[in-house]
């Protein structure tokens, strides 16, 4: 992969928060967090800290001139806790330092002493207790319940699936900029520069225009900072507006694994009806949604879950139902996929435990029921343009699955102690925030004088290449050199009421507005050529790497001339634009409607090898056929579906999250959380482009890519399990992920009986 700033990073040239340049005193702030999951507060004494050596101020709840309130959906979050604790790692106080080491220091010197109370972290647990987020929400078509005595084979079971640390490389972070008359400026690590301007407005009590916002670049993110980069953001500012001084916020490592939400963890029941020949004819399923202490967008990413609770398959009978429950955990947020893929890893899971009562290969049932034109998604929207059967039958044929199949099969034959496993793993994702109202961005374009080209828009970049995305399709279309561009930071005074770059949209919402600036200006210059050139009609003029074409003939104007004499003849340079995803709308009351631009296909076929002995095993091979639309940048595009699937591989393989049930995060280092390295990435993986594949809403007639490719993780799974049968064919298996080696063991063996010895010896 290769984009914008591949050299500078190379080179240790880019910067993130804890890379610029600070200005003269600026401050450093320390958060003092709940040491407890739930509780009361009974007393908090800060004074003696106040007096402790550096330490500037102490500022709680009372400092907040504004709302103490954060909360983006459902207005339930404070920003500093006032006399509930819910989780550990909840703020309570910014201690405002010289210097980072200052501040720590103060933070045993605070006293507080907590009335503490029982913790709830199990999501079934909350659900007994009533500890609801809000009211259970349901999408249905056809009639489930009356039904299922009339199908060949019901299948019921239970899934559990783990939570996900984002382990963004630049953890949390802002830093706030005091300017004249009351006003600051943010420099944040966030996807959402106006999510964060329209907190930070709430809590310091002033209107949006006396707050900035600026990101230039995040070290990562996944979702993570969606709506997670806002306190930090919002206490900085807090801090800067009191001390009228800058402020530094940054989150070492494990005070942001200790204080951050995760992607949710999942309870799931479900119960499937099909023919005996395989076909699905109803499926129903409750998910209950580990949500922690807040709301956040838990209510948002459960809608998702709902949404693709039957990934790429048509089933005429639903009904699927997700519950979010309240536990004393952070609060878990946006991560790749918003739940999707929590709602496909079920529906696998279902077909898998049919396919076993059924007889049929899972890869049988899989086909038999993809979704095709004119059928219709249960929430209303009909698919079209479906891209489901082709990439299957594509990704068999190309990979040539009965053969790889054979192997698998023979090499299972010729070894005692290793077996292998294959699945398939179709995936189909909505394109377009669910919140039909998100889908809107702005670009503002610039060209100088001397014919370089500046570039605005609502997108972060996070690593992802959305800005290499945004150059090259303003060059493509004034067909200009792609040097001749920059993408400016991400700016809230040049781009207002931005959506978070989110839902695999960054590159979709914010390229067409940039085309569309673009195009006004284009526009203008066309005209313009035409009159300095003698010609009628200003619509034959083309630009064409960098020279004026008239009527398919090449003229003596270039780029940079033309520029100056567009300028000198007073017309103007720059454009400002919006763009509106059409088409899209949901009715809440119904749960019906067209939600989505259009959805994003694909099939990965994996295999895996399990040691049988040691419970570890192998991803040997990812190979996909991906509906990539026609990608605007192949590489950057192929980037995102390998970190995707290695992420998604690392979500249900390796990737433990443990609370004790005190609601305290033990796996809370790179030591105790194993995230996929380089050996558990797969050893192979091939990605094929699905041919002719088109894209209406797309600049330059792409698709989305973000968020897919995720969910062909979900196929590791799926092989590993496959491989164990492959060991042990009756096994039952408890579908419960991730499935670490131990879980393999686990599951593979009887535990041993120790037999406690009658006398201690030693
Ligand atoms: N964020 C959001 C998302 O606010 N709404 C969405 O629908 C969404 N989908 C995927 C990822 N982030
Ligand atoms: Mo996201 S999960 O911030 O697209």
């Amino acid at each position: 992969m290769k984009n914008t700033d591949t050299m500078k990073h190379v080179r240790g040239e880019s910067l993130f928060i804890d890379d610029f340049t600070l200005p003269e005193g600026t401050l450093h702030a320390v958060i003092f967090d709940s040491p407890v999951a739930n509780g009361k507060i009974k007393l908090l004494d800060i004074e003696n800290a106040k007096a402790g050596k550096g330490i500037i101020d102490i500022l709680t709840f009372k400092d907040i001139p504004g709302q103490n309130q954060i909360g983006n959906i459902i207005q339930d979050e404070t920003l500093l806790a006032e006399k509930e604790l819910h989780y550990i790692g909840e703020p309570i106080a910014i201690i405002i330092a010289e210097s980072v080491d200052a501040g720590e220091k103060a933070k045993h010197l605070i006293q507080i002493d907590i009335e503490e109370l029982p913790a709830i972290t199990d999501v079934r647990d909350a659900f007994e207790k009533g500890s609801l987020i809000t009211d259970p929400v349901t999408f249905s078509m056809g009639n489930v319940e009356k039904n299922w005595d009339l199908y060949d084979v019901v299948v019921e079971g239970q899934v559990d699936i783990g939570g996900q640390e984002h382990l963004y490389l630049e953890t949390q972070g802002a830093i706030a900029i005091p300017a004249e008359g009351n006003e600051v400026k943010i420099i944040s690590s966030t996807q959402g520069p106006t999510v964060v301007q329209r907190a930070a407005a709430k809590v310091l009590g002033l209107p949006m225009h006396k707050i900035e916002v600026d990101v230039l670049r995040l070290g990562g993110a996944f979702g993570g900072k969606e709506d997670q980069a806002t306190p930090w953001a919002v206490m900085s500012a807090l801090a800067c507006l009191k001390l009228n001084r800058p402020v530094k916020l940054l989150l070492d490592r494990s005070d942001d694994l200790r204080m951050t939400g995760k992607r949710h963890p999942y309870s799931a029941d479900y119960k499937i009806g099909l023919s005996k020949e395989g076909k699905i004819a109803a499926y129903e399923a409750t998910f209950y949604q580990n949500a922690g202490a807040v709301a956040d967008l838990s209510t948002a990413i459960l809608e998702r879950t709902l949404f693709h609770a039957t990934n790429s398959y048509f089933i005429p009978n639903i009904k699927v139902t997700g519950i979010s429950c309240k536990t004393n955990l952070p609060p878990n947020t946006a991560f790749r996929g918003f739940g999707g893929p929590q709602g496909m890893f079920v529906i696998e899971s279902a077909i898998f435990k049919a396919s076993e009562k059924l007889k049929i290969p899972a890869t049988e049932i899989q086909k038999m029921n993809l979704i095709k034109d004119g059928d219709q998604f249960y929430y209303g929207q009909n698919a079209e343009n479906s891209n489901a059967i082709k990439c299957f039958n594509m990704a068999i044929e190309k990979y040539n699955f009965d053969k790889l199949k054979e192997n698998v099969v023979r090499f299972n034959k010729q070894n005692k102690l290793f077996k292998k496993g294959i699945a398939l793993m179709p995936v189909c994702f909505g394109i377009s925030f669910t919140s039909s109202f998100l889908n809107q961005a702005g670009a503002l374009v610039h060209v100088y004088t001397d014919g370089s080209i500046s570039v605005s828009t609502a997108a972060i970049e996070m690593g992802q290449g959305v800005n290499q995305k945004i150059k090259t399709v303003v060059a493509k279309t004034f067909s200009v050199d792609i040097s001749r561009i920059k993408i400016e930071t991400t700016n809230t005074t040049r781009i207002a009421n931005t959506s978070a770059t989110a839902a695999s949209t960054g590159a979709d919402l914010n390229g067409n507005a940039a085309i569309i600036a673009s195009k006004n200006i284009l526009e203008r210059l066309q005209k313009f050529a035409a009159k300095e050139l003698g010609k009628e009609y200003p619509n034959l003029i083309e630009i064409k790497n960098e020279t004026v074409f008239y009527d398919g003939n090449e003229t003596t104007l270039k780029w940079e001339e033309l520029i100056w004499k567009v300028y000198f003849n007073r017309i103007c340079l720059s454009s400002q634009a919006y763009y509106a995803t059409p088409d899209i709308y949901f009715n809440r009351s119904k749960n019906k409607g067209h939600p989505f631009a259009y959805h994003v296909y694909g099939t990965a076929v994996v295999i895996s090898k399990v040691d049988i002995l040691r419970g570890i095993y192998e991803i040997e091979s990812v190979k996909v056929i991906h509906d990539f639309g026609k990608s605007i940048d192949t590489k950057v595009d192929l980037g995102q579906a390998e970190g995707g699937i290695v992420q998604g591989i690392g979500w249900l393989t390796v990737e433990e999250l443990v609370q004790n049930s005190e609601g305290k995060l033990l796996s809370n280092s790179l030591s105790t959380y194993k995230i996929p390295d380089i050996y558990s990435a797969p050893k192979n993986i091939e990605i094929h482009f699905l041919e002719d594949s088109t894209n209406n809403y797309g600049p330059l007639k792409s698709k989305a890519i973000g968020e897919p490719p995720f969910m062909y993780g979900i196929g590791a799974y799926f092989s590993i399990i496959s491989a164990m049968k492959n060991f042990k064919p009756g096994l039952d298996i408890k579908i419960t992920a991730p499935i670490t080696p131990e879980r393999v063991l686990m599951n593979l063996y009887e535990p041993i009986k120790t037999t406690a010895p009658t006398k201690q010896t030693h």
